[in-house]
């Protein structure tokens, strides 16, 4: 396995609910490296390019209302086999569905608010980091 870096966010539900720190432990206890971090306020723009994937979906429109409804932790996380690996510790999507342990079945609330993302694949990991980093 090589060393990767991977897009991390603690998204608004997870900000405004205090668990940025409990959060951010649980990644650095898996040997995630945070490379880079920043709490930030995103733009409708920003929250659209982002997602662009799911444009035309009916959660479109209210995943950006999410995303942009209060500040948002954006890290750039580093380890061996990164972006895999961080799927695994963040979990299914519906945190109903999420495993024991993984930290949206731990902090989620639904499958919009969901705590965290995690980039999906290498391709998007570069994207993501790019887009907000610019590295
Ligand atoms: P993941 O973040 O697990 O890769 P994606 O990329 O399918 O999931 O979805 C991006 C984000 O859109 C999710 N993290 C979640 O906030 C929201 N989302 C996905 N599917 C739904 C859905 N069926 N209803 C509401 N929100 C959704």
């Amino acid at each position: 396995m090589s060393l990767e870096r991977t897009l991390f966010i603690v998204k608004p539900d997870a900000v405004r609910r205090n668990l940025m720190g409990r959060i951010l432990a649980h990644v650095e206890e898996q040997d995630f490296r945070i490379v880079e971090a920043r709490l930030a306020r995103l733009t409708r723009e920003e929250a659209q390019t982002f997602y662009a994937e799911h444009l035309g979906k009916p959660f479109f429109n209210d995943l950006v209302e999410y995303m942009t409804s209060g500040p948002v932790l954006l890290v750039c996380l580093e380890r061996e086999g990164a972006v895999a690996k961080l799927r695994q510790v963040v979990g299914a999507t519906d945190p109903a569905l999420a495993a024991i342990g993984t930290v949206r079945k731990l902090f989620g609330e639904s499958k919009q608010s969901n705590s965290v993302h995690a980039s999906d694949s290498p391709a998007s990991s570069e994207r993501e980091v790019r887009f907000f980093f610019g590295t």
